[in-house]
């Protein structure tokens, strides 16, 4: 039983946090160790029950500690290859992430969801087509929920759709999921997977303990993905947006086709979608396919993906203001994030950009304004440097603002009817804001009030 064994959490995050009070709550003793040495034991504690007699180490783990614990309970950020934990391993403690710890304390029907990109709208979007036709769901994981959280809140009949990310597979062991996706995988986190190979078998954890009963969502026009669907033991669920499939969920001019082997059935048309983007019509097909995959009757799915609005702060629509089709995508923090939201576009469209500056070059970002962007309102440390860029490829319909307010004012006083105003900088928001949802809250005030 894990209960009687001596147990160590590292990490006083939201894993950590989730972790500790599920441990207390089924009885066992576990120590919370965060090595972050300004974190404050009573700040800490105020996330715990109260008068929890749970013990707390900050900063040095003390040598008991080190020899004598038998299960560690990772945090996400914490890394298997830290010298502690690496430690810790060789003195005979095994070692488990927060969603193997919630994994076997949970219940009921399981999807989860990995990808490079697209996971956190994939996943809130299966929650939905989930809630239109289960009584009881839980939307857990990365998404910013932790899993333990949860877990003891779920019974046989619950069903929950979890976002994993790759830091949270590296430490499953039993996590067994009915349906699992992987979306894409393309080069990200690297500082921590160190090669794009190990990051790739990472993410293919997902399926692992998967067999013949269960699923797995593929993307068809990913080679990683596509491939990995050779040598999964689940059935595979392909979805595509360039090519035809006879058995999974594709998109055939404009509209999304679920081919079942033996009939067409079309899902919806992409013009009756909220969510814009190409890279959200592969979203909205892998969640679809997990909808099927989990039972949803296709009736339901159909209702669902057409009402779903953006993730907050992702390609979030806020208004129509004057004619104008004000877009919220602070969560736009670099420059690839930047490049879809353009390309989302429909309408011409003026960008707001610019922000904290990470040493990184605009350029493709600058490439896909030609036709689609009329004028580009900058702010922020990298304003100067993201308009020298855009006037190097010949774009100079710029205007400099010192606030998100006056940007808003430039363009609202700048846009025609049937235009668009994006909020996507391209840039973490620091140095002006304390976070992206901080700056996206702001702007999005900004354009209630215009
Ligand atoms: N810590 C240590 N030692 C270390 C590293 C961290 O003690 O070597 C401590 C820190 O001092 C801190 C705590 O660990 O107090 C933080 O733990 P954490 O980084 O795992 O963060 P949590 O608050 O537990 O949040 C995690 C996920 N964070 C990460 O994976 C970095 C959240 O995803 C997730 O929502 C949450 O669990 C609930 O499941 C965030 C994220 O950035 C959104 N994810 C990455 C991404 O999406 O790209 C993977």
């Amino acid at each position: 039983m894990i209960t009687d064994k001596k147990i160590l959490i590292i990490g006083a995050g939201l894993s950590g946090i989730g972790a500790a009070r599920l441990l207390l709550e089924v009885g066992a003793a576990p120590v919370l160790y965060d090595g972050n040495t300004s974190l404050s034991e009573e700040a800490v504690r105020e996330n715990l029950p109260k008068n929890s007699s749970l013990r707390i180490i900050l900063g040095e783990l003390p040598k008991k500690e080190r020899e004598e614990t038998e299960v560690v309970v990772l945090s996400p950020g914490v890394p298997v290859d830290l010298p502690l934990v690496e430690e810790l391993h060789e003195n005979g403690a095994v070692i488990w992430g927060e969603v193997e710890l919630a994994y076997h304390f949970a219940k009921g029907k399981l999807a989860a969801i990995t990808g490079t990109n697209g996971k956190t709208t994939t996943t809130a979007l299966v929650g939905e087509i989930l809630r239109s036709f289960y009584q009881e769901v839980f939307v857990v994981g990365n998404i910013g929920n932790a899993y333990t959280k949860e877990a003891l809140n779920m019974t046989e009949e619950s069903v929950t759709v979890a976002e994993i990310s790759s830091f949270q597979l590296e430490t499953i062991h039993s996590f067994h999921p009915q349906v699992s996706a992987i979306l894409n995988i393309t080069p990200d986190h690297l500082n921590r997977h160190h090669t794009m190979e190990c990051y790739i078998r990472t993410k293919e954890q997902i399926a692992r303990n998967q067999d013949s009963s269960d699923t797995c969502v593929l993307n068809y026009d990913d080679e990683e993905t596509r491939q990995f669907g050779k040598q999964v033991k689940a059935s595979v669920l392909y979805f595509s947006r360039k090519h035809i499939l006879d058995q999974g969920v594709y998109l055939d001019a404009s509209s999304i086709i679920y081919g079942t082997g033996e009939e067409r059935i079309k899902v919806c048309g992409i013009g009756e979608l909220q969510l814009l983007g190409a890279h959200n019509h592969e979203n909205v097909m892998a969640a679809i396919a997990v909808g099927i995959a989990m039972g949803v009757p296709v009736e339901q799915i159909r209702k669902t993906v057409k009402e779903f609005q953006a993730v907050e702060h992702r390609i979030e629509f806020v208004a129509e203001k004057n004619g104008v089709a004000y877009y919220n995508d602070s969560k736009g923090t670099n420059t690839d994030a930047s490049i879809k939201a353009v390309e989302a576009m429909i309408r011409p469209t003026i960008v707001i950009g610019g922000g904290y500056d990470k040493h990184v070059e605009f350029d493709d970002w600058v490439k896909t304004f030609e036709g689609r962007v009329k004028w580009l309102v900058l702010l922020g440390a990298t304003a100067q440097q993201i308009a020298d860029t855009a006037r190097r490829y010949g774009f100079d319909r710029i205007e400099f603002a010192d606030s998100m307010e006056e940007a808003v004012q430039i363009c609202a006083g700048r846009a025609e009817p049937g235009d668009a105003v994006l909020l996507s900088p391209a840039c973490a928001s620091w140095g002006m804001f304390e976070n992206y949802e901080q700056r996206g809250r702001i702007f999005k005030d900004l354009v209630h009030g215009l």
